[in-house]
């Protein structure tokens, strides 16, 4: 699929995702949630030796600066429900792609912005950029998973105020409260991206995707987290690579990962 608001640039097993909707912030429209979908569901499968996906958004001020408001204003109850429905199975799928998924967080990171950094794996933050759920602003709360999954790295406590007050945060604060992983110097946040993503390659694949898989199941209604571990163990000790890195470490070299 060509693509109008992604750009995809492949480099040395890393895929690089930049928003590209500048002028209007890199703001989610239903093209951008579909061109979304269509990558994070299909067309990153179909890329060879993948080692992991970096989202970003284009430009110096803004990773995505919300949803995009001019498509919204209008919506009736039912037709909201659908919009919300539709962008939270998209950033599902971020969320449960078995490589790494890494935000490169370059500005704002806004209501929908600040929902699609949460469902990537991991968040890298430049020193500019900054954090909120600015919704009850418009009157709306965030409708692609924000109210659930910023309990899930701030707390309740700092969620609620954050949710309620609209307040922004800098990328100081969300590292400090659990949002962020790393604060790196404006500029330099794909390549921190890149580094980490470089770090996990070296990883046994299949282990690495049960590890996503296994962290997320604590937080889906329905499933055991401690059982789906056990399956996830078991299925990691039936590889190659599980002799491969056992036989690496008792012969005092580094392992040689197939992801078979
Ligand atoms: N949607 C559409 N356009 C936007 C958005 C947005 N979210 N954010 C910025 N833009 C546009 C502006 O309208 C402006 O366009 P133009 O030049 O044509 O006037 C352009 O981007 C530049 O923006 P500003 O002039 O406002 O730039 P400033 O530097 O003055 O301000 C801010 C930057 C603070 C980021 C400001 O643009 C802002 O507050 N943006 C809106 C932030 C926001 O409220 N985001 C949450 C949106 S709601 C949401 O995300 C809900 C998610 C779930 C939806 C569920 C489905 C319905």
């Amino acid at each position: 699929m060509s693509y109008e608001n992604l750009q995809i640039a492949v480099e040395n097993g890393i895929a690089l995702v930049t928003i590209s909707r500048e002028k209007a912030l890199n703001a989610l429209n239903t093209q951008t949630i579909l061109e979304l979908q269509q990558f994070f569901g299909e067309d990153a499968y179909n890329i060879e030796g993948l080692k992991g996906i970096i989202i970003t958004g284009a430009g110096e001020k803004a990773f995505v600066a919300g949803a995009d408001i001019t498509e919204f204003k209008d919506l009736s109850p039912a037709e909201g429900m659908k919009f919300a429905k539709r962008g939270q199975d998209v950033f599902f799928l971020i969320e449960r792609f078995p490589r790494p998924v890494v935000a490169a967080v370059n500005g704002f990171a806004l209501g929908g912005g600040c929902e699609l950094a949460m469902a990537c794996h991991l968040r890298v933050a430049g020193e500019k950029a900054k954090f909120g759920q600015p919704e009850v602003n418009l009157g709306l709360i965030p409708g692609y998973g924000g109210t659930q999954r910023l309990i899930q790295y701030i707390g309740k406590t700092k969620a609620m105020e954050l949710l309620l007050t609209a307040d922004i945060m800098n990328a100081d604060d969300a590292r400090q409260s659990g949002l962020v992983n790393h604060v790196v110097p404006s500029g330099a946040e794909i390549e921190k991206a890149r580094e980490i993503i470089e770090k996990i390659a070296g990883k046994a694949p299949v282990a690495v995707a049960r590890v996503i898989e296994s962290v997320n199941a604590y937080f889906e209604e329905g499933l055991d987290g401690f059982w789906k571990e056990v399956d996830a163990f078991g299925e990691c000790c039936g590889t190659e690579d599980f002799r491969e890195g056992a036989s690496a470490f008792l012969e005092k070299r580094k392992a040689n990962f197939t992801g078979k």
